[in-house]
This record gives structure tokens, sequence and C-alpha cells, in this order.
């Protein structure tokens, strides 16, 4: 046995005593305390730097026989990682939870604690940001070599609080106590140019002189899947100054202005943007997108060429996906570093840029694909703006070619009408060799709306691969009382194999596991009452059907229609309070982008009209109403487990995909829904007996959408709808302030733009049909044990799968092989 061999099994965890023994190691030598002394926060640095030593070996393992093997590697850059916290999924992964809690309560430290204790770190805004860090699990646990890249922000996604009913925002602080999973680069740095001008020369060479370069500094993230055997990296850039201090100006007295260029640099990785930006944020925004691009490309490519020398071979061993429109300038920077600093033709580095490419839309909504003005991006990189007039000229010709009719104008890259601007999806969809969207229906609609005329030009680029999320962290880790259940009936090869999970299946006729599987529900189901109890102060029964609607405040996603319901039932049983209602908790939980004045205003609606119902001694435990503040990834984990019914009540067509509607239901919730984003794959999986659809399709709003569709003869026509708009707009859940909702319900009556009118009775009546169904236990319980077997083909293993197959052409190793390099 040779030193090194020596230093690494002593790391090696077998049981308690060795658990102990590391902590109390990182305690002394890393974290400086002896455990005496020691706080909360040192015990959490020590234990997930002990738990980070387990993952180094994997690691290095893992890369090493990336680069033995020659694999084709994988590079996921994205804006957005949610992942939330990783500590106990690592240990879970790793296998080591009972020896961790063991060591700890043996050393008299809480270990449920110290999970809590753990940033979330917010590092994106929704389901987009947890996707990728889905994916970035899944690829470890299939053992596909691959980086994500990222911006390390220092402020992540605000902090919610409801004053008064109100949404306040609050910084992130997430790297305050230290982000302990992470390595710091110094070595690793990349020049980032930005501004200036391009000069030709007298040959005819273009040089770009830019007015002023930072620096991309790297920050590692080992992340460990499903057995912890093949380990991936998270690397995420912060911005530098090239030189910190004007030292000239600082000997001036100039003390600031010594600091500007520093302060610039660290603005790039200093706050995560809102889904919805302003204008005076364009520019930050642009230069974000690109810093982090820049330097992820220059990284991969000098890592690719550290062991190739022919570049022109990149697409056998790159791969890169676009994660949605922020990094689509990847199209330019990657010519620009293939023809500027490697030589290579503009021809010859478009073939290659688009071999190597590809770009994942997630949404339809035109504001969402973003665009820059010519003068911002000229002004910002104006390198780039050239080589895109040459991409858009040959593409130009491309579709003059074609022999179908277009509007060239509609398919340019660069617009030159009006608007003039340089259209990002459109780049990222010339750029790439497979764009796909994140459910069927998404991608169809990719086809016939936002990529229509890009489709029939380069017909068969579009794809679907439809949205997963992983088991690990959404069912094995965060419902530890069905998990058990799922292990004790049918073994663990769900949690590597989500739809092995089919077998549970069959159980649903099994009256003695119904009983297990609600008892499981229930355990959930009091967490989570004393979390509201705690937070909010509000007392909800556990026998009450919890009703969720968690994510981001948005009208598209109709909580509006939602919180109408609710004051419709609200009346109905102050109408009548003898009648038989089905008790009903229901919980919201979501940010509101901090511009968007009506998402706020309906997280305020939200809120008075939780308190007129939580008041009201005749409604009792028949209705309560809960908006839980600050929802993020943790939370989440706590809520899903805890849910019967799952609200997917978008307007058909605008929903993308949809995670959440997945989670709910693979933790045993059933889905009132429209047919839309992943809904409807959902629906078809569960069988139609299983869920609960209602309202417009996507073809219908359609076609509303040319006909006109008037809201005003719909409210007119229905007696309960107008009841409930003329009380939240006369003041009814505000009476201090009567037209508070007014433009909620002016919206409505005039410009009904997400046809919550229109869905309003069938909603309605669905809710109504979901009350009679929970009153039968045992059905209802054998519907969810349903939805729970059937939705394993959800899993982000299978969509990642998927990408390996389709777009990235990578082999997905087998277990036997991830686990010789492991060892
Ligand atoms: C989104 C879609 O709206 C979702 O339907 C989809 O499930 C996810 C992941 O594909 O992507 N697109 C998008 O811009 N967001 C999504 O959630 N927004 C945020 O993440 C805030």
């Amino acid at each position: 046995m040779n030193a090194a061999t020596a230093v690494t099994l002593s790391r090696r965890i077998e049981d308690a005593e060795d658990v102990k023994r590391l902590i109390i190691e990182k305690l002394k030598y890393a974290v400086g305390k002896d455990p005496e002394h020691s706080v909360r926060q040192d015990w959490s640095a020590a234990l997930i730097l002990a738990v980070r030593d387990q993952l180094v070996d994997h690691w290095m393992a893992s890369t090493r026989r990336a680069y033995d093997q020659d694999q084709k590697r994988v590079y996921y850059l994205s804006m957005e990682f949610l992942i939330g916290r990783l500590l106990k999924d690592t240990i879970i992964n790793l296998g080591l939870e009972a020896p961790v809690r063991e060591a700890l309560t043996e050393l008299g430290a809480d270990y449920d604690e110290i999970l809590r204790s753990e940033p979330d770190a917010a590092l994106g805004n929704g389901g987009l940001g947890r996707l990728a860090a889905c994916f970035l699990d899944s690829m470890s646990t299939l053992g596909i070599p691959a980086h994500g890249y990222g911006i390390r922000y220092e402020n992540g996604l605000f902090r919610q609080s409801i004053r008064d009913g109100w949404q306040a925002e609050e910084p992130e602080d997430w790297l305050v106590t230290g982000h302990n999973w992470e390595f710091e680069r110094p070595e690793v740095v990349y020049n980032i140019p930005f501004g200036g001008e391009v000069i030709t020369t007298p040959d005819g060479k273009p040089i770009w002189h830019p007015a002023e370069v930072m620096l991309a500094a790297a920050y590692d993230t080992p992340i460990a899947g499903w057995r912890g055997r093949h380990v991936n990296t998270l690397r995420l850039w912060a911005g530098k100054p090239a030189k910190r201090v004007d030292l000239d100006r600082f000997n001036r007295g100039e003390y600031l202005s010594a600091m500007e260029a520093a302060v610039r640099a660290e603005t790039v990785s200093r706050i995560l943007y809102p889904d919805d930006t302003t204008e005076e944020g364009k520019n930050l925004r642009l230069r974000q997108e690109f810093f982090f691009t820049s330097a992820s490309l220059q990284d991969l490519l000098r890592r690719y060429l550290s062991s190739h020398d022919d570049i022109t071979k990149l697409p056998e061993k790159v791969a890169i996906q676009l994660n949605d429109t922020h990094p689509a300038i990847a199209v330019a920077e990657l010519m620009r570093l293939l023809v500027d600093t490697h030589g290579l033709s503009m021809e010859v580095a478009f073939q290659l840029t688009r071999n190597t490419l590809s770009y994942t839309n997630h949404t339809l909504m035109p504001e969402a694909l973003e665009r820059w003005s010519l003068q911002l991006f000229g002004s910002v990189l104006p390198r780039h703006l050239d080589i895109i007039r040459w991409i858009d000229e040959q593409h130009l010709r491309t579709a003059a070619a074609a022999k179908r009719t277009l509007d060239l104008e509609r398919v340019r890259i660069v617009d030159h009408t009006n608007g003039q601007g340089v259209r990002m999806g459109h780049l990222a969809f010339v750029g790439s060799h497979r764009v796909n969207g994140v459910s069927a229906l998404h991608a169809d609609l990719m086809k016939q709306t936002v990529f229509h005329d890009l489709d029939s030009l380069y017909p068969s680029r579009i794809l679907g691969v439809t949205n997963g999320v992983t088991p690990r962290r959404w069912l094995h880790s965060c419902n530890k009382p069905l998990s058990d259940l799922l292990i004790e009936t049918i073994g663990e090869d769900w949690i590597g194999d989500l739809e092995a999970i089919e077998a549970v299946a069959p159980y649903a006729e099994d009256a003695a596991f119904r009983e297990r599987f609600r008892a499981a529900k229930h355990e959930n189901k009091c967490r989570l009452v004393t979390e509201i109890q705690s937070r909010v102060g509000i007392h909800v029964s556990p026998d009450a059907m919890f009703d969720v609607q968690i994510k981001r405040m948005h009208e598209y996603k109709r909580q509006l229609l939602n919180i109408m319901e609710a004051v419709a039932q609200y009346f109905a049983i102050r109408n009548d309070p003898a009648a038989d209602w089905t008790p009903r908790v229901k919980i919201f939980g979501g940010k509101a982008a901090p511009g968007y004045e009506m998402a706020k205003l309906i997280i305020k609606l939200i809120n008075d009209v939780a308190r007129a119902v939580n008041s009201d001694p005749v409604v009792g435990d028949r209705l309560k109403i809960v908006f839980l503040p600050n929802y993020n990834v943790s939370t989440a984990e706590r809520i899903i487990p805890a849910a019967d019914l799952s609200e997917q009540i978008s307007t058909a067509g605008m929903e993308a995909s949809g995670t959440g509607n997945m989670k709910l239901a693979l933790n045993g919730a059933l889905t009132i829904g429209t047919l839309d984003g992943a809904n409807v794959e959902i629906c078809d999986r569960v069988g139609r007996d299983n869920i609960h659809i209602f309202g417009l399709t996507a073809e219908d709003v359609a076609n509303y959408r040319v006909s006109g569709y008037d809201s005003r003869a719909v409210i007119d026509g229905n007696e309960t709808l107008k009841t409930v708009l003329d009380a939240i707009g006369s003041g009814v859940f505000s009476p201090e302030d009567p037209n508070r909702f007014r433009a909620i319900v002016d919206r409505l009556s005039y410009d009904d733009y997400f046809f919550v009118t229109a869905d309003f009775a069938a909603y309605l009546d669905e809710q109504r049909k979901v009350d009679r169904a929970f009153m039968d236990k045992e059905d209802w319980t054998r519907r969810t044990i349903l939805n729970t077997a059937r939705v394993g083909w959800f899993s982000a293993d299978r969509a990642i799968r998927d990408y390996a197959r389709e777009i990235w052409n990578v082999e997905t190793p087998s277990a036997e092989e991830i686990n010789q390099g492991g060892q």
C-alpha cells in the first residue's frame, strides 16, 4: 500500500466512528474550532467538508476515465442552477445517512437541524433553473462526463416575505456563511473582453480592440449522482477585475473611483436577474450572458485541446447544450474563438459550431425570447455583431434558395424592420443542429408558432424532449415515509431507474397497502401542519384535502382562477354551512418578479381572501387558505409529499412543460389541470380516470385568439362568476381599500388574455368532482397509488438518456463501467 492509498482509505467512511473522527478532524483543522466551542454553523461546515471528501476520489476517477477513454463530454450552459441544499441529497446518494445520523447524535449535535441550517442555493428563478439542477444529478447518475457551467451569483433569487399581505423582497445572501461545497480555482481565469471596436487590417483581417477586459474566475462544486460513483462538476464563474485597485487614483485620494473597475467587474456576478428584466438592466444582462458563455467556451476549448490537436474534430468529442436563449451568444462566441484565436475560416467555424451546439427552448412567450437592440449589442459586442451578420447572410441564402414562399424579414437573425435588433432565439436556432421543446405539446407549438418559418427552412431540427425530475431528491430524499414503504414493497430499483416504480401498481388494489400509503401521506401532512402553524400561525387539519399550487406567480399560471374558486366556495359554504362539505386547505407558494405589479396584486388578493375566510367562524375547517412565504426548493421538498391535489391550471398552450406537475403526481397527489405542457403526457400515462382535466385546449385558445372572445358576455351569463368578481371588485375582501382589486376585475372583464373567465365554470365543475372523489377514501388512494406507479417515465434520467441519444450522440456507460473507474 503506498502513502496515497493509505490517505484515501483513512478518509473512507465505513461506520459512525469514521464519521465522528472525520467531523472532529474537519472541525479542528479546517474550521479551526474545538468541539466544545463549536456552534451549529461550525458543525455544519465540518460535516459538509467531511462528506465532500468522500466525493473527491470518485470525482478524480471520473475525470481520469473521461480522459483515458477519450469520452465525448457534455457541457450544459445555463444562466440558472436552482440546486437548493446539497447536504442531505449527497449523504443519501452516498448511502451514508445512518452512520452520519448516529455520529452526530453521539457528538451531541442535531442532524436535522444541521440539514436545515444549510443555505438554500437559489441560483435560479423557477422550473428552468431547477431542471438544470435535476439534469446535473441525472448526468452523474448515468455516468455521462459532463460539466454544468453557470454564474456564481453572490445574491440568488430574492427572499420573499409577506407584509400586510403584500410581497416584500430582500436580498438573498447564501454565500454569507460560506459555501463549503465549492473549490475555488484561482488558477482558472479567463479574460472577458467588452466594447471597443473592430479594425480591419490591410490584409482584410478583422481585429477586435476591446475597451475593457475583465476576468472570469472558476469555482467548482462536485455533483454526485445516485450511489455517488460518478461525480461531475458544476463550474460557476465569478466576475473579477483585471486590476483590483487603480493605484494612481488611490494615491491621489480618489478612493471610490480607484475601485470602479473592480465594482464593475464584480457586478456581473452580483445578482440573479428576475425573469422579466427592466430596460435599465439590459446592458448588464447582456454582459452576464456573454461573460459566462465566453468563459465556459474558452475553458472547454482549452480542455479539448489539452488532449486533441485537431480542432476540426471538436463535435466528435464535445456537445454543448444551451439552456434557453440566455447563452445563445455562444453561437457567435464559439465562431469568434475558432476564427480569431484558432485561425479557422468562417465557413469551417460555422460547420463546427452548428455541429457542436444544440438549444433548448423553454417558453413560447415572445417577451422571453431575448432580443437586443443593434445599438446596445454593437456597443458591447462589436465583433460578435459582425459575425452574426455573416451568419445571417448565409442563412438568408438558404432561405432565398428554399422553394417555399417565406417572408425573409421574419426569418432573419438581425431584424431590419422598425424593431431593429438581434433575435437571440433565431441565432440559437440557426447555430444549432438540434432545437428541442420540453414537452410534446410544446415542441408541436414551437413548429406552429414562434419557429414556424425556421422549422420549414430546417425541417427535422426541432424535436421534443419531455422534462423529467430526479427521483432521488423528489421522492427518495424528500418523502421518507413513502420511500420506505416503496422500498419495503417493491425494493429499491426505482431510485436509480424510476420506471421500475410501475411494480407498485398492482398494490393499488390491496386494501392493506392502501392503508399504509395513506398513513405515509398523513405523516407528511402532519409535518406540514406544524410548519404552517409555526410560520403563518394558521391551524389546519391534516384530514382536510391539501390542495396545492406552488410555482412562480404569473398570470398564465392562473393562481387567480384558483383563488376565485376559493371565493365561490366560501360564499357557498356561508350560504349553507350544514351541507356535506369536503374540507380543504388551499396552499399557495410562489414569488412574483419584483416589477410584475399584477402578479403582486394577486398575492395580495390571495392573502386578503385568506384573512376573511380563515377568520370566519361559520367556515371553520371546511376551507382554509394559506400563502406560505418564500417558496423555494426546500419548502417544495416539504409541501410536495403532503399534497393531495396538484393545481396545474395554466392557460392551455402557455406552460411549456411544468415539472412540479411531475413531482406532485409522483408523490401521490392527483392533478387538476388543463391539457397544457406535460399535463397532456401525464394524462396519457396515468389514465383519464386518474386525473381531473378541464377547460379549453390549446387549439380552442388559439381559435379564440383569432375569432375574439367576449368575457363580458361570459361573466353576465354566469351568476357565480359575477358574484365573485363583484365581491372582489367592490372591496368585500379589502374594506380598508375597496378599489384595491379593481384592476384585476377590469382586466378580466375587458381583456381576459389568459381566459380565466372562459375556464371558470369548467374549473368549478371539476373541483366539485374532486370533492366527491376525495370523500371516497379507498378509491382516492387507489388512484393516487396509480399516479405514483405510472409516472416513472418522467424521470430526469429518462430525459437525459433522450438528450444523450437524440441530441448529444454520447454513450451512457453501463453500471459496471462506472463502478470500475470509481474504485
Ligand atoms: C420554463 C417553463 O415555463 C416551464 O413550463 C418548464 O417546465 C421549465 C423547464 O423546462 O421552463 N420556462 C421558463 O422560462 N421558466 C420555466 O419554468 N421560467 C422560470 O424558470 C422562472
